[in-house]
């Protein structure tokens, strides 16, 4: 296969029935979070209704696809039962599913979750664990032709951040990202179906996360779209000072750097801002990329 094959086809993400093209720009992922808790909108949408019209919103704002999620994995959290995910979560992708045309993602790492969310509409997996949490997950995704997100995370929420530890975090995150994928391929999924991230904020320090985003191109290359979610997180309270409300700019800075560096799919709260950042970022890495040809 030539170089320029090999690329495209790096730009291109089965989604059970879909395919996305990444060819024409990073793709912002809006995150619709139908949780009490999440660390920057936990119970602002938890009522199915409110959760469908903040969707709805994101999409007018200019969303690609949505990432829906029913039990939040911040720094300290412990896991909800299947039973309650589902109450929380079902609701919402029903509806969605039938109102939009936006793919949408779920935010889950059960396999009994994935599968009854594609049932209703869902066409990718979003799973912080990278198919080791349910052991059930690979196969499901593999059956189904769902995309799916295989993320880095050392350790698990509730003790991710206590003491995250690394010799070499590139290195690490990277050879990580590379084992799942095999993995993945190894039960059968089309290398389409995956795409990689490098998990910020899950169990990194700000060293690990700040040099994660300086090297994104050791994750571009390993031949998936990269998918960042840098939104309001706690690094960017850390370098600025500020608390979740007061962290837009700093998530635009991120965001853009990332683009830059090739992130292909944006992982946002704020979508009609990141919208403007993801596409000026994108004009200028596309004239420097034309000028270095
Ligand atoms: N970050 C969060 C949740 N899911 N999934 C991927 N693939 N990458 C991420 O960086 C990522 C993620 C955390 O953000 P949020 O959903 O807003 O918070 P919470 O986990 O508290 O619900």
């Amino acid at each position: 296969m030539s170089d320029s094959q090999v690329l495209r086809d790096s730009l291109v993400v089965k989604a059970c029935h879909r395919t996305l093209s990444l060819e024409s720009g990073p793709l912002i992922m809006g995150v619709v979070n139908v949780t009490p808790d999440s660390f920057y909108d936990g119970g602002r949408f938890g009522d199915p209704g409110a959760a469908v019209e903040h969707a709805a919103r994101l999409i007018e704002e200019g969303a690609d696809l949505l990432d829906i999620g029913a039990e939040s994995s911040r720094p300290g959290s412990d896991p909800i039962a299947p039973e309650e995910e589902l109450r929380r979560l079902l609701p919402v992708v029903k509806q969605l599913g039938r109102r939009v045309s936006v793919p949408l993602s779920v935010d889950t790492t059960k396999a009994a979750v994935a599968e009854r969310a594609l049932d209703e509409g869902a066409t990718l997996i979003n799973d912080i664990t990278a198919l080791r949490g349910d052991p059930h997950m690979g196969a499901l995704v593999a059956k189904t032709g769902a995309g799916v997100v295989l993320m880095h995370m050392q350790g698990n929420p509730k003790t991710m951040q206590q003491a995250p530890r690394y010799a070499d975090v590139i290195g690490e995150v990277a050879r990580f990202l590379a084992d799942r994928m095999q993995a993945a391929l190894d039960i059968g999924m089309d290398p389409k179906q995956i795409l990689l991230d490098p998990g910020i904020g899950f169990g990194k320090n700000l060293d690990h996360n700040l040099a994660i985003l300086a090297h994104l191109e050791a994750f571009v290359t390993l031949g998936r779209p990269i998918l960042v979610g840098v939104s309001r997180k706690a690094f960017i309270g850390q370098v600025l000072d500020r608390p979740v409300e007061d962290r837009l700019l700093g998530t635009a800075a991120a965001v853009a750097l990332a683009v830059f560096q090739g992130a292909r799919v944006l992982r946002v709260h704020d979508v009609a801002a990141m919208r403007d950042v993801v596409r000026m970022a994108e004009a200028i890495k596309r004239t420097a990329n034309s000028q270095s040809e």
